[in-house]
């Protein structure tokens, strides 16, 4: 009870955690906002959040779980049926996405009127336009509406647990939610991702690699639906489940012997590290867990060797145009890594995990603090390292002078008692306050 679990593996951090309670008491609650503009993926463990009865401390971060869980479900349900523009496959259950950096140069058509978006994406040639989204892209919402989806489904789970009821309004969201956009014959999706982030004109009109990367949100959703399992939460029925896996299992085929999605697997940079979330999440949805545990442990001993430089930096994500958010979401993607190992299997040490060149996941977030935002006009999306302080600093616990607790306190207008991660950012595997 009343657990100060934020830096509860160091003994030295309840000393670090007296002025970080002192704080709790007086911070507002956060105004909902897009929980994905800060959580790109993430696992919160669902034995801890099912097992724990959380205090007083944490009622800031209980009320933005509940905010957010009404925020994303306002936007709900969401299905593929509803794009404007159907796949190349002329099957309305096909997701689609388009490459973002694709522009139409018409002169090759000769059309008397303006051409439909459908004929354009058909007729015309198309052109690359490095690190310029084309606003066209967002006129085919299924990639947002399944990030949507995916927190919708987290933090309803959250709320459902929150609860403690065996049924609520928030279990019910998830179960329609996950029916609408999976499972309804009219509006299911197929179990393929043959056309993510697909180039258009006649050379194009077949999907990418990259697209795999569309789904990641499944880390949230298997978090998710793993919490309401064990809360055995009567609106979340053995019917529905058994549904749920067998699109999963059809799906995870289709990952097996698509070569986008083989080509994603063997990325050396955060595509690899974000498919084993994606792949993992998706063993514990069909309740294949030696495979989950299979994956994320491969990750560690093989790709996560070779991500990380002596310094601690990521020299895949720092040569790109945004090194700041590529390197915050491969630290994320790691540390979702590490939580699916340890839920998986519980005696695993992932957070011990050493790349050749000696890091740990704490001394590449370590790094990625040292870094300045501001160096290529990233100013905006400081908030994508906020959770992943919390899970580090929630591991590995701080250091005596709160080197953690004090960079999120001088994080501009970050109310970081108040944010969800406060509560999800779990400590795994048996830590000492569960209790
Ligand atoms: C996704 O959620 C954001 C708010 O968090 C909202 O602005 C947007 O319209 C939603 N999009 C879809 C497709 O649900
Ligand atoms: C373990 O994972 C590797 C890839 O990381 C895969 O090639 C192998 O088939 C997996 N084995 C099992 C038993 O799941
Ligand atoms: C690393 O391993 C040691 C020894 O097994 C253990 O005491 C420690 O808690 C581990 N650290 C983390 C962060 O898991
Ligand atoms: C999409 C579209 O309208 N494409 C072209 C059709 O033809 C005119 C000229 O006749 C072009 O200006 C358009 O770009």
């Amino acid at each position: 009870m009343n657990n100060p679990r934020f830096f509860s593996h160091s003994r030295t951090s309840l000393r670090t955690a007296l002025p970080l309670l002192a704080l709790l008491s007086l911070a507002p609650t956060v105004p909902a906002t897009n929980p994905f503009v800060q959580y790109a993926v993430d696992f919160p463990d669902p034995k801890y959040i099912t097992a724990s009865k959380f205090g007083s401390d944490f009622n800031g971060a209980k009320g933005s779980i509940v905010a957010w869980a009404n925020e994303m479900s306002s936007h709900g349900p969401w299905s593929v049926t509803n794009k404007p523009v159907v796949a190349p496959s002329g099957d309305k259950h096909d997701y689609m996405s388009w490459a973002p950096y694709q522009w139409a140069d018409c002169s090759n058509v000769k059309n008397t009127t303006e051409l439909s978006l459908a004929d354009e994406s058909k007729q015309c040639k198309f052109v690359y336009r490095d690190g310029q989204v084309n606003p066209e892209r967002f006129i085919i919402q299924d990639f947002q509406s399944f990030f949507n989806l995916s927190d919708a489904v987290l933090f309803n789970s959250l709320a459902a647990v929150l609860e403690n009821k065996p049924s609520s309004t928030y279990s019910q969201n998830v179960a329609k939610f996950i029916n609408a956009w999976f499972l309804d014959a009219n509006t299911g999706m197929n179990p393929n991702l043959k056309y993510a982030q697909m180039g258009r004109g006649p050379d194009g009109q077949l999907g990418a690699y990259t697209g795999i990367l569309d789904l990641r949100g499944f880390a949230k959703i298997s978090s998710g639906i793993q919490m309401l399992r064990l809360s055995k939460n009567a609106d979340w029925t053995t019917d529905l489940d058994s549904k749920f896996v067998d699109w999963c299992k059809k799906y995870i085929d289709w990952l097996d012997t698509s070569s986008n999605a083989q080509q994603a697997a063997h990325a050396t940079n955060n595509h690899g590290t974000i498919f084993v979330n994606q792949y993992a999440a998706l063993k514990l949805i069909v309740k294949d867990t030696a495979s989950a545990q299979n994956w994320t442990n491969n990750y560690f001993d093989r790709l996560f060797k070779t991500q990380v430089a002596s310094s601690g930096d990521q020299p895949e994500e720092s040569g790109r145009t945004h090194p700041y958010h590529y390197r915050n979401f491969n630290v994320a993607g790691m540390i979702t890594n590490a939580r699916i190992l340890s839920y998986a299997d519980p005696s695993s040490k992932p957070w011990n995990k050493t790349t050749d060149g000696g890091a740990n996941i704490q001394k590449v977030l370590d790094f990625l603090m040292s870094t300045d935002p501001n160096a290529k006009g990233e100013s905006d999306i400081t908030a994508e390292i906020y959770p992943n302080v919390m899970a580090v600093a929630s591991v590995y616990g701080d250091s005596p002078d709160g080197k953690y607790v004090n960079f999120l306190k001088s994080a501009n207008g970050f109310a970081y008692a108040d944010d969800p991660a406060f509560f999800m950012e779990s400590t795994v595997g048996g830590s000492e306050d569960q209790s």
